[in-house]
């Protein structure tokens, strides 16, 4: 009597854990379907997932965080020119190979440079891709009080 309900009680917690089992692991595959899914619908967004506005009261958001290879899109929303660019002003040095001076010389790729190295017009757009990693602080060059950083990781 005592080892047929043993048995029947094993044999009942067998099925309970197979059942369990099963049930969370269709449920594993339908959540990793929703999250291709996600995926799938953000990548539409990823042609512009760091956007940072420039408006008269500065950078929005100021401090963003991202990964060593994505790129950040400033906008300036002011009908004021702002030129976002690395700290310090006014030499731009401290994001490595940047500098206001090769803004102005030719032979230097200018994609490779954390300074829009010109004034951005009302709804102009300047995007750039972060290849090391670090805290980078930029300013406004056009109004040097207006600052935010970028966090790559
Ligand atoms: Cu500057």
């Amino acid at each position: 009597m005592v080892n047929g309900k043993v048995v029947a009680g094993i044999v009942i917690s067998v099925l309970i854990i197979i059942g369990v089992y099963f049930f969370v692991s269709v449920g594993n595959v339908r959540e990793s379907g929703n999250t291709v899914k996600v995926i799938g619908t953000g990548s539409s967004v990823m042609e512009n997932p760091y956007a940072i506005e420039i408006t008269s009261d500065g950078f929005f958001p100021a401090i963003v965080t991202i990964s060593v290879g994505d790129t950040v899109t400033f906008t300036n929303k002011d009908s004021e020119p702002h030129w976002p660019a690395s700290d310090l002003h006014p030499t731009h040095t401290v994001y490595p190979g940047s500098g206001i001076s090769k803004c102005f010389d030719e032979t230097v790729d200018k994609t490779t440079l954390f300074d829009s190295c010109e004034g951005l017009t009302e709804g102009e757009s300047w995007s750039f891709t972060f290849t090391e990693a670090g805290e980078w602080e930029y300013h406004d060059h056009k109004n040097a009080n207006l600052k935010g950083t970028i966090i790559v990781e």
